[in-house]
């Protein structure tokens, strides 16, 4: 054990664990930049990551083939009580999940280390940050969590000897028995795995996943899953959101926080060029936010990580030129392609494809082949201060005040361009009801639609009807200063399939229009769902679109609104009674205002 450390609690948790899992050896992080050094020549002698000649510090990882994303079926929220988990969240109570789950750690790290990874999601010391450790047998998650968090001593001197701290246990779930070879990507078959959250006692476990989300566990686990129930218990809000920094010409500051589901383009955005001239755009995070009311009575957000766990595929200088100079350096790899230059390369990333390269699963590829050579949900773990245009404040302890909130998805049709909610519990309303065509961030069917509320449904740690609720009282604590929240959906398709709107950059075009909504410099046409854009309220200059397709953008098929009526009850019915009124009450003036 670590005589350093004076935490009687941590160090009796640790001991716990060592017990049960078994470990060769315990090893406690520090951080430091030799700790990583060291993790990744092991790891690179091993075989199980590949140094990439083109990249100073950068390498690949390839997982198996069976554990390449989130396991939303093997995640569970346990509480005591069932109906405190709602229906969106798989059940199992807590005694009898935490009497599987035993079994399976008993001995699960023999043959291995056992880390001890301190971490916090937000700067260090921010009124707003919390901390956790991490206990994990996966050095590649050791290496993921120096960028993705703020680890090490720092971390020790916060917590005292008294301090709060989440506890996070993690294991791939393959011991090694004397003299047994390791794989490259040890981990447990699927029926084996699980992604547990006791929100109760802000406890994680989870077994037999090393990707991503499944085992970094600060970042979905922590800072939605136990951050949501912890903020709704507290006054404050986790949410699965970016948050941007955009300047006018002027130079009048407006952050804007925007909750779209796994791999619907939160990093694009995030990260966004704009195409108007004199506005500028910032990154202060790309997936995570944490708001607290602060002493002037506006809400204040903090990205709780330090780095982009990015889908890789369709990143390209095109899509996102902020995201690809964030990538030349210090960056970790999974499941993308290798070149045979020793670079990596995905689908998407732009110019010709490379005539041969190695897939993810290490097969020879060339492009006649039909099958892709990086995963669809490949990803790069970047430190976020590399970003060229991190804004400044992005590490401030005491976040920056929200102006505005958007929520998001996926859809071919039906849904326009963006729509302005008549005010609050509209908004929340359009939050609830968020719909998306699901992606391969998680395993399971791809493109099928589902009601994905406040893209939080597979982040929620407790009851949604009861985080509704939460949402709509943030709001009575806020009253008029209460940040103002729009939809948008850049995914509209043709018949055809085509995209309508070109997207990326020119989002810009209408996050300038919610500027000046606010500042109440352009007007907006009442409609049934919501206030829209006319077309002379957009910022349109220089850009090249056809005039059908702006229609279709900004049009409002009342017909496929009613279509979606069915839907939308069965969602809300769902909840039962922990459906708040209030937003019944929404649906139905929906429905009143769709008849007329
Ligand atoms: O694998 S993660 O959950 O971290 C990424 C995502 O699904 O957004
Ligand atoms: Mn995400």
């Amino acid at each position: 054990m670590n005589r350093d450390v004076k935490h009687e609690k941590l160090l009796q948790w640790v001991q716990e664990v060592a017990d049960m899992c078994r470990p060769d050896s315990v090893s406690w992080c520090d951080g430091s930049r030799e700790e990583y050094n060291r993790l990744m020549t092991l790891a690179v002698n091993s075989g199980s990551a590949i140094p990439l000649k083109k990249r100073p510090n950068c390498f690949l990882f390839r997982s198996d083939p069976s554990d390449v994303a989130r396991v939303e079926d093997r995640t569970y929220i346990s509480t005591r009580d069932r109906i405190d988990a709602g229906p969106t969240n798989n059940w199992v109570n807590p005694d009898e999940l935490k009497a599987t789950m035993r079994v399976l750690y008993q001995g699960c790290m023999k043959g291995r280390t056992m880390y001890v990874i301190p971490f916090s999601m937000g700067p260090i010391g921010s009124p707003i940050s919390k901390v956790g450790i991490e206990i994990t047998d996966s050095p590649y998650v050791v290496c993921n969590m120096h960028t993705m968090t703020r680890v090490g001593t720092k971390v020790m001197e916060v917590l005292g000897e008294d301090g709060e701290f989440i506890p996070c246990l993690h294991s791939v779930g393959a011991p090694l028995e004397p003299g047994q070879k390791d794989v490259s990507w040890p981990c447990a078959p699927m029926e084996k795995k699980y992604i547990s959250h006791f929100p109760e006692e802000n406890l994680i476990w989870s077994f037999g996943s090393g990707y991503g989300g499944n085992a970094l566990l600060g970042k979905k686990c922590l800072a939605l899953r136990i951050a949501s129930a912890m903020a709704r218990r507290e006054g404050w809000m986790a949410e699965h959101m970016l948050i941007l920094r955009l300047t006018s010409p002027g130079g009048k500051q407006y952050h804007i926080c925007a909750a779209f589901p796994s791999a619907c383009g939160k990093t694009n955005l995030a990260m966004l060029q704009t195409t108007i001239e004199g506005w500028k755009c910032e990154t202060v995070g790309d997936d995570i936010a944490w708001m607290k009311i602060g002493p002037d009575g506006r809400l204040y957000a903090i990205n709780p990580e330090a780095g982009f766990f990015g889908v890789a595929p369709g990143t390209s200088y095109d899509s996102n030129p902020m995201a690809m100079d964030t990538l030349h350096e210090n960056v970790i790899f999974t499941n993308c392609a290798l070149t045979d230059d020793g670079d990596v390369w995905w689908e998407g990333m732009g110019g010709e494809p490379p005539a041969h390269a190695v897939d993810w699963k290490g097969r020879d590829w060339t492009p006649s082949g039909k099958e892709v050579a990086a995963h669809a949900n490949s990803r790069f773990t970047a430190p976020a201060s590399q970003c060229p245009c991190i804004c400044s404040d992005w590490e401030k302890p005491e976040g920056v005040p929200i102006d505005i909130f958007i929520f998001g998805g996926r859809r071919a049709g039906v849904v326009p361009l963006v729509s302005e909610a008549f005010g609050w519990d509209h908004g929340v309303y359009l939050g609830a009801t968020a719909s998306s065509e699901t992606t391969a961030a998680n395993i399971g069917d791809i493109g099928a639609l589902r009601r994905d509320p406040f893209a939080m449904k597979p982040f929620c740690g407790y009851n949604m009807g009861d985080y509704f609720q939460h949402w709509l009282e943030m709001g009575d604590k806020l009253g008029n200063k209460a940040p103002r929240i729009f939809y948008v959906n850049w995914f509209r398709k043709s018949p055809e399939g085509k995209f309508l709107w070109p997207g990326f950059g020119d989002n810009s075009r209408v996050l300038k229009w919610m500027c000046e909504r606010i500042e109440g410099k352009v007007s907006a046409r009442q409609t049934p769902i919501g206030l829209l854009p006319n077309e002379s309220d957009l910022d349109l200059k220089g850009l090249r679109i056809p005039q059908e397709n702006l229609e279709e953008l900004l049009k409002v098929d009342i017909d496929a609104w009613r279509a979606e009526i069915p839907n939308l009850e069965a969602h809300f019915a769902q909840f039962g009674d922990r459906l708040p009124q209030r937003m019944k009450k929404q649906l139905d003036e929906l429905k009143e205002r769709l008849k007329k």
